[in-house]
């Protein structure tokens, strides 16, 4: 049974004395194999990247906003001046909150703009790159809500800086590393979520600034070097879809106040006045899509199956080892090499075995 009051669930945990991750799938199942939503095909919106920047805040507006339309007040679902900010823990401070990988208790059931009914997941991810965890441990993290999200929001501060490009090739090849079959993007949809950008002249605040930059940044040019040509292509090969959102800084108040508690008459007007975009744009009916694996969507009940294959690869031994960022693009590259070179094998091996039931008929 799902608990009785709405909560974030803790499903992957991860040892901090020896980094070693482990699934709570009686916690998840009993998220995902709730009867109402079980076989229904299912939305996974993640939130990952650096520690202390916004994503559990983030993921809070999304709560109020999946309330308010299951309560049919769609209009003001921002909420109220003074309600304080309340859903997945997050705070202030310098230290890393959130641990491991948490979904919320309750699965949203949502409708697309054809009426299709799908489940909504919500899924908050450990910061990575606190000083307790390790390049893998991180990679690990961001790999594993990658792959079972449909729309992963990589959670970025300020800029897109080329370090950022590169961590994500890093860790999405992890990703893409442990899956089995031979897949041309396996990955769905990845949005570039700049938070503080402070160039609204440059390029305005929202989705269509957000895209106009990215596209600038990800453009791949002849006389680039081939490090830097590379991480582009590896973005471009790893999702279907790419996009990106600049979000303005919230105001010092909720920077810098320890006594800030999330209510929004402390927040900068125009940071709620994009978010009041950003967030229909992740979880509004049109932009509702189900997490696909392998080319076929996949339920609650289905997700369950991938998490506790997923954690188990992570778990073995057989994976090289991600290590240092220093060594982030060289690593990304021989990831790559290792990545290709299975998949070669696997498309031989299936020529193989196609000759050899034409030859035995
Ligand atoms: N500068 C800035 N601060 C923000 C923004 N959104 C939230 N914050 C503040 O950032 C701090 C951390 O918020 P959290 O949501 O806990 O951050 P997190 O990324 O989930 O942190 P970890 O769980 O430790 O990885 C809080 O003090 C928030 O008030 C933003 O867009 N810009
Ligand atoms: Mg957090």
């Amino acid at each position: 049974m799902a608990p009785s009051t709405p909560g974030p669930v803790q499903v992957v945990i991860v040892q901090k004395d020896d980094h070693s991750f482990q699934l709570d799938e009686e916690a998840l199942a009993s998220v995902l194999l709730q009867d109402h939503i079980r076989d229904l095909d299912v939305v996974v919106v993640s939130v990952a990247g650096a520690f202390r920047k916004g994503k559990s805040f983030l993921l809070d507006f999304m709560l109020r906003y999946v309330y308010s339309q299951k309560d049919g007040n769609t209009q003001n679902w921002l909420g109220e001046e003074n309600d304080p900010l309340t859903g997945f823990s997050w705070k202030g401070g310098s230290e890393p909150d959130t641990t491991g990988i948490q979904i919320w208790s309750e699965v949203f059931t949502m409708y697309k703009p054809d009426g299709k009914e799908v489940a909504v997941v919500l899924m908050d991810t450990q910061g990575a790159f606190d000083s307790q965890s390790t390049v893998k441990d991180c990679a690990t993290i961001f790999a594993l809500s990658t792959m079972t999200s449909s729309i992963q929001i990589y959670n970025l501060s300020q800029n897109i800086q080329e370090d950022d490009l590169q961590q994500l090739q890093l860790f999405t090849e992890y990703g893409r590393l442990a899956m089995d079959e031979i897949f041309l993007k396996p990955f769905q949809t990845l949005m570039f979520l700049v938070r503080d950008w402070s160039f609204p002249y440059e390029y305005p605040y929202g989705a269509e600034g957000g895209d106009k930059f990215l596209e600038k940044r990800l453009r791949v040019k002849e006389h680039q070097h081939e490090e830097i040509q590379n991480v582009r292509k590896h973005i471009h090969s790893c999702f279907t879809n790419v996009s990106c959102f600049l979000l303005p800084h919230p105001g010092l108040k909720v920077a810098t106040s320890p006594q800030f508690d999330g209510r929004l008459k402390d927040i900068a007007p125009e940071f709620t006045e994009q978010l009041s975009s950003l967030v229909p744009l992740v979880l509004g009916p049109k932009s509702l899509i189900e997490k696909e694996i392998n080319g076929a969507k996949v339920t609650c009940r289905g997700l369950l199956e991938y998490f506790k294959a997923y954690i188990k690869i992570y778990q073995g031994e057989d994976l090289p080892e991600p290590r240092s960022m220093l060594m982030a693009t060289a690593e990304a590259n021989n990831l790559a090499a290792v990545a290709s070179a299975k998949d070669l094998y696997n498309s031989s091996m299936e020529k193989v075995r196609s000759l050899l039931s034409i030859l035995l008929l």
